[in-house]
C-alpha cells in the first residue's frame, strides 16, 4: 500500500534544534472501534508516530489507541492523536523566513521572528487537547464527520509564551472584539478560528513551541501553535502565523458555519428537529473513562477489582469521580493530586465483583463549577461534545 509510504521530507530546525522525523517501517494490523463499520488499521511508523489507529491518510487523521491512557498521565508525542482538515498541510517551514504577523485593530503592527518569540518569558501549561468530534462514532443516530472512537484526546505539557505578551506588545485598540488566528494551511476556506478578547488575554493561552519537552513535530503545528486550556482543540490553531484583531465578530467560515452546536444549555437537540439558532463550541464539559478494563473483559467472581482511569473538565477543575454498577448508587473514587486544573486527573477505586454473570461499570466526573456528566447521551447534528457517562459490560466468571 504505497499511499501509506511516509514522507522523506525533513523539516528545518527550530533555532538550531533539529526536528527531522525518523520513520520506522510501517506495519499495519486490524482494530475494531466499538460501533458499526468500526474496523480500522492500526499503523506503526506513519508520520513518525508509534502504533496509531488510522482514520485517514490525507489529511492525516490518527486516533490514539485507548490503552495509551492507562500508561501515564501525559500522552507521549508519538501516540498523540492527529487531526488536520485539509491535505494542504504545511510540512516544510523555513524557520529563517517564518514570521508571526499581528495586525488589524492594533496600536502597532508586529512581524515577529521565532527568535523574537523565544526572547519573551517562557510559560508552561499541562492541558488536555480534545477534538470537538471525539467519540463521534458513538452518536446514535450516527452523524457524518470523522468517525472517532474515544481516542481523539491527549494530555501534554505545552511550553511557549503567553499570547498576552504578544497582544500587549501590539496594543489592542479600544473596541477590539475578537482575535483571529490563521495557520499556514493553503486550501480554502483557510483554517482559522477566533477567540473573544477576554479569553485570549488569559495568561494560560499560549503560543506553544514545545510539547512534552520536544519541539512541536509538523503534525502538531511546528513551529507555533495556539494552546487554549479548557477549550476544544478546534481553537488550538496549528502553524499559526497570522493574528488579526477584529472590532466585529468573526464571520469566517470556521466560526460562522463550522464547529457550532444548537443554542440549548447543553448544546444538544432531538434528532430530526429543525435546526434552530446555533452557537460556537467553546469549553469542554467533564468526561471520565476507565482505562484498565475494556468492554467485555472477564473478571473472577467475589473478589475486589482495582479500577482506575482518567477524568478532565475544561470548565473547572475536576472535583469528584464516582463509579457505579447500576447508574443509581454511586461510590467515590480516590483522585490523584497530580495533574493541574486543565490536565487529565487520574482516579482509582476498588470494586467488589459479584456473582457470575454480567456486571456493568459506569464512571462519572463532576467539576468544581457543578458540571456533572449526564447519564444519557445527548445528540447534535455535528456529533460534537459527547460527554455522557460511559459504561462497560464486564463478564463475571
Ligand atoms: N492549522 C490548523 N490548525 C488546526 C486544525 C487544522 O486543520 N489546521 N485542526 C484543528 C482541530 S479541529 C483539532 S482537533 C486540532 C488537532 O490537533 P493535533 O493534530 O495536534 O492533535 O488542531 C486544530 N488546529
Ligand atoms: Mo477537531
Amino acid at each position: 500500500m504505497d499511499h501509506f509510504a511516509p514522507s522523506r521530507r525533513h523539516f528545518m530546525g527550530l533555532l538550531g534544534v533539529t526536528a527531522a522525523a525518523a520513520f520506522a517501517p510501517l506495519r499495519a494490523t486490524d482494530v475494531r472501534l466499538p460501533f458499526d463499520n468500526g474496523e480500522r488499521l492500526m499503523v506503526d511508523g506513519f508520520e513518525g508516530k508509534g502504533p496509531m489507529i488510522l482514520q485517514r491518510t490525507r489529511a492525516p487523521l490518527l486516533e490514539t489507541p485507548f490503552e495509551v491512557y492507562d500508561r501515564g498521565l501525559i500522552t507521549p508525542v508519538d501516540r498523540f492523536y492527529v487531526r488536520w482538515h485539509t491535505a494542504s498541510t504545511p510540512r516544510q517551514i523555513d524557520v529563517s523566513t517564518f514570521r508571526l504577523n499581528v495586525h488589524g485593530h492594533v496600536e502597532r503592527e508586529l512581524s515577529l521572528t521565532l527568535a523574537d518569540i523565544a526572547s519573551l518569558p517562557a510559560r508552561e501549561v499541562t492541558a488536555v487537547s480534545q477534538c470537538a468530534g471525539n467519540s463521534r462514532g458513538l452518536f446514535d443516530p450516527r452523524v457524518p464527520g470523522a468517525q472517532w472512537g474515544n481516542g481523539a484526546m491527549g494530555n501534554a505539557v505545552w511550553r511557549g509564551v503567553s499570547l498576552r505578551q504578544v497582544l500587549d506588545r501590539a496594543g489592542l485598540k479600544a473596541g477590539s472584539v475578537a482575535i483571529r488566528f490563521r495557520g499556514l494551511d493553503a486550501a480554502p476556506p483557510q483554517f482559522g478560528k477566533s477567540l473573544g478578547v477576554d479569553v485570549a488575554r488569559n495568561d494560560d493561552v499560549l503560543l506553544a513551541t514545545h510539547m512534552n519537552g520536544q519541539p512541536l513535530p509538523w503534525v502538531h503545528g511546528f513551529p507555533l501553535r495556539l494552546v487554549v486550556p479548557g477549550w476544544f482543540a478546534t481553537y488550538w490553531v496549528k502553524t499559526v502565523s497570522d493574528i488579526e484583531v477584529l472590532n466585529v465578530e468573526d464571520d469566517n467560515y470556521w466560526m460562522a458555519k463550522a464547529y457550532r452546536v444548537p443554542g440549548t444549555p447543553d448544546g444538544n437537540t432531538t434528532p430530526g428537529a429543525s435546526a434552530g439558532a446555533t452557537t460556537p463550541i467553546s469549553t469542554m464539559p467533564p468526561r471520565s473513562f476507565v482505562t484498565n478494563l475494556r468492554d467485555g473483559d472477564r473478571l473472577r467472581a467475589h473478589r475486589l477489582q482495582v479500577i482506575r482511569g482518567i477524568a478532565f473538565s475544561g470548565k473547572a477543575a475536576v472535583r469528584r469521580v464516582e463509579w457505579s454498577n447500576d447508574g443509581s448508587s454511586w461510590h467515590r473514587c480516590s483522585l490523584d493530586t497530580e495533574g493541574g486544573a486543565y490536565g487529565f486527573r487520574r482516579w482509582h477505586a476498588q470494586m467488589p465483583v459479584g456473582s457470575p454473570g454480567q456486571q456493568r461499570l459506569l464512571v462519572r466526573a463532576a467539576d468544581a463549577a457543578g458540571n456533572v456528566q449526564p447519564l444519557t447521551a445527548g445528540w447534535n447534528p455535528g456529533g460534537f461534545m459527547r460527554n455522557a457517562v460511559e459504561s462497560l459490560n464486564l463478564v463475571v466468571t
